[in-house]
């Protein structure tokens, strides 16, 4: 594996490139032409300066998170087709300039959900945390205002004002759409870019819905080990294959990481490692849950938030996460995933430096304990 950290670019992030350079262990960076929109070219000229501005710092650009799939796309609009023809045009570009791993995700409207930005923990960090209740009493156009508020003044992915002006005609886009119809369409879309991936050798990671059910009455279906696997089948081709994001899977308590991962030896291309702290959680059933790592959570509403990347601060066993990754032999890039706000830093809640440096050498520091094990027998 490769020690990467998400960047969103000189314009866009708080956190440069110097820094990153000088967290132990972080070679590379996960980046993308942040201010492109969905269904526009990427120039091979733009990528190619991205790479080379990355390149002057002495990190790798180790792929791309995300080009994103318009909404023409996802809901099979007349515009579809167009827009396909440009994501492949942009593939071809990025293949052009050495690039083989491409993040992306499949959410109607809305990227990711969080109910807070900057909840308070015990220890005076803020972390971004999900209530059931809190979603349920949204009315999802407000939502934004709700949360714009806690952003620290940057522009989180997925909630880009421009798209959020637009959020009733995109819930409008979607009505009609199932699961079924949703799977339809990414096969569809994966069908049509299959062949510029094997050209140039493009692993596409599919990045988890966040969280792993529907939000809103609008369909979701990278959620489970199930519907993943059928993804896979689907369009059977290595360069169909997966982010792992371990925090957007565990947002359900039921969805066993490990066992995951395991399932999807091979067609792992892109790691997301983080922990998440239930404070109480049903099932679809209503009832009480035992996590997959063996953590009995209380019963009640859906409530997690996010926690540093240590097992015995969160719900996941972290260990069992990257022995999983390690014993399919996971070799693609990884990443610290969203840190707490510590140190009185002010940054794109989520993503700023030193919670997800301390995530990095955490991580770098289990895999090195397995890695050793292993060659010791
Ligand atoms: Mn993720």
């Amino acid at each position: 594996m490769e020690m990467t950290l998400r960047w969103y670019g000189s314009k866009f992030d708080t956190v440069t490139l110097e820094q990153i350079r000088q967290i132990p262990g972080v070679t590379g960076v996960i980046s993308t032409l942040y201010d492109t929109q969905p269904g526009e070219l990427w120039s091979q000229e733009r990528i190619h300066e991205l790479k080379s501005e990355v390149e002057a710092s002495g990190l790798r650009l180790s792929g791309i998170e995300s080009v994103n799939v318009s909404d023409a796309i996802k809901a099979a609009t007349p515009d579809r087709d167009r827009d396909i023809d440009t994501y492949i045009k942009t593939l071809e570009n990025l293949g052009k300039e050495d690039i083989h791993m491409v993040c992306y995700n499949f959410m109607p409207v809305f990227d990711w959900t969080r109910t807070e930005l900057a909840r308070v923990k015990a220890d005076g960090s803020t972390c971004m945390a999900y209530r059931q209740s809190a979603v349920d009493a949204i009315n999802p156009e407000s939502m934004f205002e709700t949360i714009a508020g806690d952003m620290n003044g940057t522009v989180m992915p997925g909630w880009e004002p421009e798209r959020m002006a637009h959020v009733k005609e995109l819930f409008d886009l979607y009505s009609g759409i199932d699961e079924d119809k949703l799977f339809e369409n990414l096969q569809y879309f994966l069908e049509a870019i299959m062949p510029v991936c094997n050209k140039y050798d493009i692993r596409m990671g599919i990045h988890p819905d966040d969280p792993a059910w529907s939000v809103f009455g609008l369909p979701r279906i990278i959620i489970s080990q199930k519907n993943i696997n059928r993804m896979m089948k689907m369009v059977d081709d290595v360069h169909n294959g997966v982010t792992f994001c371990a925090g957007s899977y565990g947002t359900n308590p039921e969805n066993n990481l490990p066992e995951m991962i395991r399932s999807l030896e091979g067609r792992i291309h892109f790691a997301h490692v983080r922990n998440l702290q239930f404070n109480s959680f049903k099932s679809a059933e209503g009832k009480a849950v035992t996590s997959w790592s063996g953590i009995e959570i209380p019963y009640g509403e859906r409530d997690f938030e996010e926690a540093s990347h240590l097992s015995s601060d969160g719900t996941f066993d972290m260990y069992e996460i990257m022995r999983a990754l390690y014993e399919t032999h996971f070799d693609g890039p990884i990443r610290p995933d969203h840190g707490r706000a510590i140190w009185g830093e002010k940054a794109m809640p989520g993503y700023g430096l030193y919670d997800r440096a301390l995530g990095a050498t955490y991580l770098n520091g289990l895999w090195e304990a397995i890695d050793k094990s292993h060659r010791r027998g």
